[in-house]
């Protein structure tokens, strides 16, 4: 027997003096005398890739991650070299490699300020049991450095301090710290002296990273197996590195059709067919507004994928027809797992066609489930993913269901050490065969992304609407996303706020959590509060396990059901503002939530915060998080904010109590907004939106708002058919200007706004519309409201 200690013991090694330097348009290439070859591409004058290999020759590129729309071209790029570095200049960034041994160092060219620094910089260990190397950077930690970013780590905003694993995992009912639980997003973001970078770490292996805990100035993270391949982003404004991030693995292909935005009830289960029915009733019934129920896996036939129960759900079609006459869009879910069954068609299809994943030595990779033993398709596989997209046909097409829900596609296994998968399956990966230890964190992003596709192509007109519970950098490209299964208590209703601020700051903006909790059972008081904050999540879906009990609006008093219709009935006013800031995400990869470290990096106080947050641009919202509260302690940005029950105006900067009883939660409003509105609707659709209502907040000075609209569905706004107002408002002492350019091809239905002035502190005695004077009578004094053309340019309001 042979012991190969000496490979096993060897430790970290590292990578010599450069011996050779040569430059490829955008990409440089430095040889060390111990074979490591650095990669740096030059992607964007703000984004360097950097890439390692310790064998000289480097793998095959390639990425789920990174988007092929991702923006790539830089104005300038100069290599130098001094004694000790290569010097690589681009109009952002100025980064050192040292001769010596390939550390980096990365400066702001601007002003020269150190932004990051290698510690011991590349490193790796040699894989022992796997071949390979186990690959590790560590940098150190400037000044007051804080880490953002990570995914749907179910911790403090602030990262420091901590060590994360990514491998995504079914977590039922995970708690504040567990780790690592359902996604990978290997990107961060550190902060100091104001000014913010980000680092994407493309590794599909299982990951690490160690933001100051174990040693205590040094950020450090690593993998399994694969290549040292970072992507480094620098800011300095936090907003930007989240943009370039979102940029660089895409942002989502499509906008959500609206009614996506609006209110979604689900359970584990509404069965039979008559409790789905009597579900949807009772909403309208009650007036309370819902867009969209769900189906969970008890519609299936015995579990399996693509069937439906006939005793329970006797014609589906009928159903989802009835359903959608009265506003309710139908979502199914969908799981991995396909049952063996000699007798069921995509069972044995996927056999014939050899599209199940296989253990190292042949067998195919057998794994319990709901439905019993499984085979899981190789979402890994392009062949595979075209077969599955093409299994939604009747689902979409023939039945009418408008949305897929993903399960499961960690992919969990039940029984089993681990929950998942053995290391050993195989994966097509592309075309880059590979063991699950690569393709476990993507393979539940391949399945979203086949799921995507069938949507796609079988709701077509319609826009498609998936959502994934395991995910890795890029799902957003294909699919919204929640946070898997909570629980019904105080610490997670906080959990779920910290997770929803965090996916949006590491690209994933469409993402919320099951309202109410999962496991176990609000008591009314913890539904009402969750739902104040669901409200303000891009997702906003009650779930809940049917093992606890009902969970839906009216499930608890009448004091609740009124509570939560008021809330509900806040977002579909907003939808059109939500509507905007989705647009901008996805449009320029803007949050739509905003945590205050990004609202507002400047401000130190920021780097704590936790709870308050900004929905959209203008909207501060802080959810109330404790039992019995009549209010809270909450921090306001600078600015003057207006409360949004009574407009009274509190200045920002500092901590301030705020009252809010159980029927209300402070909401505020930035000085200066504009924002738009629709009347209540019990869905998307239900009514012809003949006026938009627009709130405008008075302000001494400038502000900038925008409302984006389009048909709400389909693809028309691709070819220009949008509308795109752009608003900009001047307050001055005694009087007030709004000016409106407008861009699109799209014409709202509405002709008019109403706008409604808040704040202003001056007696109108005087509005001009375009010039013309406007009749005064027709101002409603008591609550300065008028009505004005939605054509207008420019409207003056004077004292
Ligand atoms: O093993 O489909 O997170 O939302 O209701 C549980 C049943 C499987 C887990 C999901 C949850 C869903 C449940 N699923």
């Amino acid at each position: 027997m042979i012991l190969n200690t000496e490979l096993e013991y060897k430790g970290n090694l590292f990578p010599s003096k450069i011996v050779s330097y040569k430059k490829d348009v955008d990409t440089l290439y430095f040889t060390s005398e111990n074979d490591v070859v650095l990669q740096v591409t030059v992607e964007r004058d703000s984004v360097l890739r950097f890439r390692f290999t310790t064998t000289s020759i480097f793998e095959n590129d390639f990425s789920y991650a990174i988007s092929q729309y991702a923006s790539k071209g830089f104005n300038h790029l100069e290599v130098t070299e001094d004694d000790e570095n290569y010097i690589i200049t681009t109009s952002k960034l100025i980064c050192h490699i040292s001769k010596l041994d390939m550390r980096t160092s990365i400066f702001d060219a601007k002003d020269k300020t150190l932004i990051s620094q290698d510690e011991l910089g590349f490193h790796w260990e040699e894989s022992y049991e796997y071949g390979g190397n186990i690959v590790k950077m560590s940098k150190s930690t400037l000044d007051g450095e804080s880490y953002y970013g990570l995914g749907d780590k179910p911790v403090h905003n602030n990262l420091k301090g901590k060590r994360f694993e990514n491998w995504v995992t079914d977590s039922y009912a995970f708690g504040r710290d567990t780790d690592p639980i359902y996604k990978t997003i290997p990107f961060y973001i550190g902060l100091h002296h104001k000014k913010a970078y980000g680092i994407f770490f493309d590794n599909t292996f299982r990951s690490f990273f160690d933001f100051c805990h174990e040693r205590r100035n040094i950020a450090s993270f690593w993998a399994q197996g694969g290549e040292m391949n970072y992507y480094f982003i620098y800011g300095p404004q936090m907003s930007d590195v989240v943009s370039n991030y979102t940029d660089l693995t895409g942002k989502p292909q499509d906008l959500p059709p609206l009614w996506a935005l609006g209110y979604h009830q689900c359970k584990w289960s509404y069965y039979p067919e008559s409790k789905v029915k009597e579900v949807a009733k009772t909403f309208r019934d009650l007036k309370i507004p819902c867009d969209a129920i769900y189906l969970d896996i008890d519609y299936m036939e015995g579990f399996r994928c693509f069937t439906w129960n006939k005793e329970h759900f006797p014609n589906p079609k009928k159903m989802v027809k009835e359903l959608a006459d009265d506003g309710f869009k139908t979502i199914a879910i969908i799981d991995p797992g396909i049952k063996i069954d000699k007798d069921y068609s995509v069972y044995q299809e996927g056999l014939e066609k050899d599209y199940f994943c296989k253990r190292a030595d042949g067998p195919y990779m057998k794994g319990k489930v709901w439905p019993g033993e499984c085979y899981f398709p190789d979402f890994t596989n392009p062949e595979v993913r075209e077969w599955w997209a093409d299994l939604f046909k009747e689902l979409i097409e023939d039945i009418g269901v408008k949305g897929v829900w993903n399960d499961m596609n960690e992919p969990a296994v039940m029984d089993v050490p681990g929950k998942t998968f053995p290391n050993d399956v195989r994966h097509n990966y592309d075309g880059n065969n590979c063991s699950h230890r690569k393709a476990h964190n993507i393979y539940g992003m391949q399945m979203a992304r086949a799921t995507y596709h069938g949507l796609k192509k079988f709701s077509y007109p319609k826009r498609p609407f998936v959502i994934t519970r395991a995910a890795y950098s890029g799902t957003q490209r294909y699919s919204s996303t929640w946070t898997g299964d909570n629980v019904a208590t105080w610490e997670h209703l906080s959990i779920a706020n910290a997770q929803a601020q965090r996916m949006c700051l590491s690209g994933f903006s469409f993402v919320g959590s099951d309202i109410g909790g999962f496991a176990e059972q609000p008591n009314g008081e913890l539904y009402t509060r969750w739902i104040q904050l669901g409200i303000f999540h891009p997702f906003c879906r009650t779930h809940s396990s049917g093992d606890h009990g009902d969970q839906e609006p009216y499930a608890f008093d009448s004091n609740v059901t009124n509570i939560v219709r008021k809330f509900i009935e806040i977002r579909y006013q907003l939808l059109p503002y939500l509507y905007t800031a989705f647009w901008r995400y996805a449009k320029e990869g803007i949050p739509i939530l905003k945590s205050l470290v990004l609202f507002d990096q400047e401000d130190t106080h920021s780097h704590y915060r936790n709870d308050e947050f900004v929905f959209g641009e203008k909207i501060l919202v802080c959810p109330i998080l404790e039992p019995n509260a009549k209010g809270r302690r909450m921090y306001f940005p600078t600015g003057n904010w207006y409360s949004f029950w009574n407009t009274e105006i509190v200045k920002g900067g500092e901590e301030k109590w705020v009252d809010a009883d159980i029927d209300s939660l402070p909401i505020y409003i930035k000085e200066g907004a504009i924002i738009p509105k629709y009347p209540i609707q019990q869905y998307v659709g239900e009514k012809v939106i003949d006026e938009l209502k627009l709130d405008v907040y008075f302000k001494l000075g400038k502000e900038k708002s925008q409302v984006y609209e389009d048909a709400h569905d389909g693809y028309d706004y691709k070819k220009g058919r949008y509308s795109l107002r752009n608003f900009s408002l001047v307050g001055k002492k005694d009087s007030l200007t709004i000016q409106q350019y407008k861009s699109g091809k799209f014409i709202t239905e509405y002709n008019t706004f109403e706008i409604n002035l808040h704040g202003v502190p001056f007696k109108i005695t005087k509005i001009m519309v375009d010039n013309e004077a406007f009749d005064m009578n027709k101002l409603n004094i008591k609550e300065n409201k008028f009505i004005v053309s939605k054509e207008f340019t420019d409207i003056k309001i004077m004292s």
